[in-house]
């Protein structure tokens, strides 16, 4: 999954992409490094972030949603965001996919999935980006994430949602310190046993700047590509990444080397 920030704040790559005709080059651009889903995002969800309206994520949104479906109207593409107005125009321009970090929790969100009949990534944070941070502590951390994911999943259920069109993510970054980010990444087995395709999004994140020693954007590259591959060796099923190129390439050697698969 290759990720389209239209906004001004993203933690690596804010403001890059923030006029629609950069973002579609961007996102263009990700296709045909091989990327098999674009996700665009018009709010940064990073500790601390400021709030943006769902206007202005709309007028973000959209116009990059319908040009890529417009250039490349076989993509697949998933609207990251957790406000129901926002899903719901994306998904009328051709986005397919919702990808909500707040785990389909407002019951509109999970009505305008059920009704669109559109896929769901369905995400673990405890508290919202602007809190996130306070308080890092679990008692058991993955039972906690299994928990959240499975109850929001039986939510998304009685909404009306089809299993087969259910994803889930233990949410790396979001509300875990770096003991914790690491344990979710070589635990991702257990977040599978939920019978659910897991999404993993590691890249470029402060864990791996803290591990690394490398500041954000670019110079976590590398770095991200080894919590990716090792995602992936543990069971993720789709990587939500930030360099596509890059992390093809390591994950085509990688599986080849490991289980003997293209
Ligand atoms: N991480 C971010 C945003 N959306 N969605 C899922 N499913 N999983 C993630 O790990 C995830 C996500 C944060 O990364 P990014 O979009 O690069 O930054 P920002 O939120 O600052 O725009």
């Amino acid at each position: 999954m290759g990720i389209v920030n239209v906004t001004p704040d993203s933690f690596s790559d804010g403001g890059a992409f923030l006029e629609p005709g950069p973002a579609v080059a961007h996102a263009l651009q990700l296709l045909d490094e091989g990327a098999d889903w674009l996700d665009v995002g018009g709010e940064s969800t990073r500790p601390g972030a400021a709030p943006v309206s769902a206007e202005e994520e709309i007028a973000r949104v959209v116009p990059v949603v319908r040009e890529v479906l417009r250039q490349r109207p076989t993509a697949v593409v998933s609207v990251d965001t957790s406000k129901p107005e926002v899903a719901q125009r994306a998904i009328e321009v051709g986005a397919q996919v919702v990808n909500d970090v707040t785990g389909l929790t407002n019951p509109q969100m999970r009505e305008v999935c059920a009704r669109a009949a559109v896929t769901c990534v369905l995400m673990h944070m405890r508290g919202s980006p602007r809190t996130m941070q306070q308080d890092t502590r679990y008692v058991d951390l993955v039972g906690e994430v299994q928990d959240f994911l499975a109850a929001q999943v039986a939510l998304a259920l009685a909404a009306g949602v089809r299993a087969d069109r259910i994803l889930v993510d233990p949410g790396v970054g979001f509300g875990k310190a770096l003991e914790a980010n690491t344990t979710l990444i070589a635990e991702t087995a257990r977040i599978a046993a939920l019978g659910y395709p897991v999404v993993v999004g590691a890249s470029r994140k402060s864990f791996i700047g803290r591990l690394t020693g490398r500041s954000v954007a670019r110079e976590r590259v590398a770095g991200s590509i080894g919590a990716a591959l090792a995602a992936a060796r543990h069971g993720a099923r789709v990587l939500r990444v930030h360099d596509v190129q890059a992390t093809k390439e390591a994950l085509t050697v990688y599986l080849r080397c490991v289980r003997g698969d293209e």
